[in-house]
């Protein structure tokens, strides 16, 4: 069962998922992609778990919703709905509750009060509401003007993360107001957050190690003591063995680890396994420059989210082909002709093309522009350090494979064109900003293809942010293009030079956090880090003496993310030392390699060789792109002074993404054993549509998130250490995502390695 699969390159077919993923029928373990630990009844008697969040609406309607003819408040604790008259069906009028967990053979008993302005009957449902529909109880309530209170029973047939809860009461002749209470679902034999088994306790990186690289392991075992611990080869023979090193308690996952070191075997082959007594890895490689493919897949999955243009199968493969999406043919209705939001302005744009940001179809210009930067940094490091694959026309699979110009800045460029796009034309109130966003005004369904997509589309006012992002990635632009294309250059420098003017203009025009229907909010309320990691590429590209003052942001322990880009500055001094004063690349040199040095640290102090040691301990959302945007600025320290231990240590970030991690978890798609391939997104949802595919090969998921952000982690996870508060279910948003800004970070740490496998 192991050895099939290690070490394939780019996409995957369809049929290819079927045979090594999943089986038609989901059951709550593949959902939650962990088996699921037998508990007995006697336990479930004794325990009755509680399975609906916010049942006394003391958080408000969290958690719930009401058809949109039903309109609800929290009054009082008590959700009150106005259930309008003259629907046929009674669920045309309904308020629930999704992704409630279900376990088969378990009862599962519900209570309620109610009471309605006038005597009527509803119907409480506890279904799974996709097919197979499966019904765990429906039953009549009859309220009146008095609050009663309701008992029902039922038994779950079927084992699903995603039932409903549903109070249902259309069909009604008059109009009536309905208010619920306390509403308390209990039942099944797993508590809360329970039930998960992370496999062996030998944890690898299970897609594979370079034969010239470091080469560990970490256990989870309770001793004290080295333990034995012994690699095999894929026929079984003991190829090495030796004693682990006590690493102790690694805070972030509460796990007492050991590592063992096997870094002297430089043998390639397939099918490794590292046994440490009874208990065995899952398989790896060890082979000489495991990481050329993953380049090229974690760069790939830029052309598989490009928008406005076909995806074709003969450079995506035939699953993930498409129709182009969003180029202004219904039912779309974007985005050739996007009117502003209505009372920001009154204009249009064509703001065709980019690439979608996430499982959403939004497109972000904070978000883009460091996606885009990431690349195009990919870039100028291959220049700088003369490695010439990272530089190929014909890297990639993409249309532009053959046009005299490195793919990489191909795919960049595809990004770049649609951030100039979103500028303010010359003429109009606030021209030469840059609008925040565009996106449905409300949230499409899971799946929704993106030439399907019917809802409107809006320009979301201009930002000080995305101003400064587009000053940023043009700069950039007109530097890395000038040599392919002159005149792209210098739009590119145009446009950042009015980004710049605009931006001093209007220095405080920030997007609002509360703007987050139907796309993210990508809110910044202080771009002082901005004005400096623009200022700092103007500087670079142009040499005017007026952007130096503005150069203000160090890098620091804090890393960088699309809200945080003052390290960019710093970043950007070192890789192009030419083009700044020497005392500056001097003093930034020094800071990179002291914020490395504690990146190093924080690695090596961890159970699990993460390069992200929150100081609060909490994961964030999108943490593994922390773990990846942090193993580049190692890999800078390495570009700077080729001191092996930073290329070792850049190297073992991919081992905690490739599964040497308190969940034995690969977060990339298609690399290793135990994958994530239910990532959030409305595109490759396999999860809920069969006949989707499942995510690209090199697709990055977004990783732990302690702060339970949704309702499938708030359901599933609750009481999860840090580093474990990740499930691979399409629905969990915080903590399984995918975003252009995480597979960025994943590109450029692909490139480092390919390029410094030896
Ligand atoms: O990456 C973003 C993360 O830092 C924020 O905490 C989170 C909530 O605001 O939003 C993330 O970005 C999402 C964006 O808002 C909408 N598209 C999907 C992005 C990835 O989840």
């Amino acid at each position: 069962m192991f050895r099939s699969t290690r070490f394939r390159s780019t996409r995957f077919r369809r049929t290819r998922w079927g045979a090594v993923l999943l089986a038609p029928a989901l059951t709550v373990a593949t959902l939650a992609a962990t088996p699921v630990l037998p508990v007995t009844s006697a336990q479930a008697a004794d325990a009755p778990y509680e399975r609906v969040l916010n049942g006394t609406f003391d958080n408000g309607k969290t958690s719930w919703w009401s058809s949109g003819n039903t309109p609800s408040t929290v009054n009082s604790g008590r959700l009150c709905a106005d259930v309008p008259a003259g629907t046929v069906n009674v669920w045309d009028s309904m308020i629930g509750q999704n992704d409630i967990p279900l376990e088969a053979g378990q009862p599962y008993t519900l209570r309620f009060t109610a009471s309605a302005t006038r005597d009527v009957s509803i119907h409480a449902v506890l279904q799974v509401p996709a097919a197979p529909v499966t019904t765990t109880f429906n039953k009549t309530a009859a309220l009146t003007t008095t609050p009663k209170t309701f008992q029902f029973t039922g038994t779950s047939t079927t084992a699903n993360l995603h039932a409903q809860l549903s109070f249902q009461q259309g069909g009604a002749a008059q109009p009536f107001t309905l208010c619920l209470d306390d509403v308390s679902l209990t039942g099944g034999a797993i508590p809360p957050g329970g039930g998960r088994d992370f496999g062996s306790p030998v944890r690898t990186n299970q897609y594979g190690y370079a034969v010239h690289g470091p080469k560990k392991a970490s256990i989870v075992n309770s001793s004290t003591r080295p333990v034995r611990w012994r690699l095999l080869d894929d026929s079984g023979e003991v190829v090495k063995s030796g004693r682990t090193d006590v690493q102790g308690t690694d805070a972030a996952s509460g796990d007492h680890v050991h590592i063992a070191d096997f870094s002297s075997v430089r043998k390639a082959g397939t099918g490794y396994t590292l046994v440490v007594g009874d208990a065995t890895s899952y398989p790896f490689a060890i082979a000489e420059n495991p990481y050329t493919s993953l380049r090229k897949d974690a760069l790939g999955y830029f052309y598989d989210v490009r928008s406005g243009t076909p995806i074709e199968a003969q450079y995506a493969g035939d699953a993930y082909a498409r129709p182009a999406g969003h180029i202004g043919v219904a039912p779309n209705k974007g985005d050739t002709d996007v009117p502003c939001l209505p009372g920001t302005c009154d204009y249009s744009l064509d703001v065709q093309g980019g690439w979608y940001d996430a499982g959403d179809q939004g497109k972000y210009v904070v978000n883009g522009a460091l996606a885009a930067w990431q690349l195009m940094d990919s870039y100028e490091r291959s220049r700088a350090e003369g490695d010439t694959a990272g530089l190929r026309d014909g890297l990639l699979s993409i249309p532009e494979n053959h046009n005299g110009v490195p793919d990489v800045l191909d795919e960049s460029r595809w990004e770049t064109e649609f951030l100039l796009s979103m500028q303010v034309p010359a003429g109009e109130p606030l021209a030469g900003m840059v609008h925040h966003k565009v996106h449905d005004l409300a949230w499409s369904a899971l799946p929704t293809q993106p030439d399907k997509d019917s809802q409107p589309r809006y320009l979301h006012a201009p930002s000080t942010a995305a101003t400064l992002n587009l000053a940023a990635a043009g700069a950039q632009c007109a530097r890395v293009w000038a040599r392919y294309d002159a005149d792209f250059a210098r739009t590119c420098l145009t446009a950042a030079e009015t980004a710049w003017k605009a931006a001093l203009a209007h220095p405080d025009v920030y997007a609002p956090s509360s703007d987050s229907v139907g796309g993210g909010a990508y809110a910044d309320t202080d771009v002082t880090d901005e004005f400096s990691w623009a200022a700092t590429e103007l500087y670079a590209t142009t040499h005017d003496r007026a952007y130096l003052s503005r150069i203000d942001t160090e890098i620091t322990p804090a890393g960088f993310s699309w809200r945080d880009t003052g390290a960019l500055a710093d970043l950007t001094v070192v890789r192009l030392p030419n083009r700044f004063p020497a005392r500056m690349v001097a003093a930034a040199r020094k800071r990179v390699l002291a914020v490395a040095d504690g990146f190093v640290r924080d690695e090596r102090s961890q159970g699990y060789p993460n390069p992200n040691l929150p100081t609060d301990g909490a994961y964030v959302w999108g943490s593994n792109s922390v773990t990846a945007n942090n193993a580049m600025v190692i890999a800078t320290a390495y570009d700077l002074t080729h001191r092996d231990s930073y290329r070792s240590a850049a190297l073992e970030s991919l081992d905690y993404l490739f599964g040497r991690n308190a969940l034995n978890q690969s977060f990339v798609t298609g690399y290793g054993t135990q994958f994530s391939h239910n990532q959030h997104n409305r595109i490759w949802a396999h999860q809920i549509d069969p006949n989707l595919p499942s995510p690209p090969a090199g697709s990055l998921a977004g990783g732990p998130d302690s702060a339970l952000q949704d309702p499938v982690a708030q359901q599933n996870l609750v009481g999860c250490a840090p580093a474990t508060c990740y499930i691979d279910d399409i629905y969990s948003y915080s903590t399984n995502e995918i975003a252009i800004n995480w597979n960025s970070a994943l590109a450029w740490v692909a490139t480092f390695a390919a390029d410094s496998a030896r």
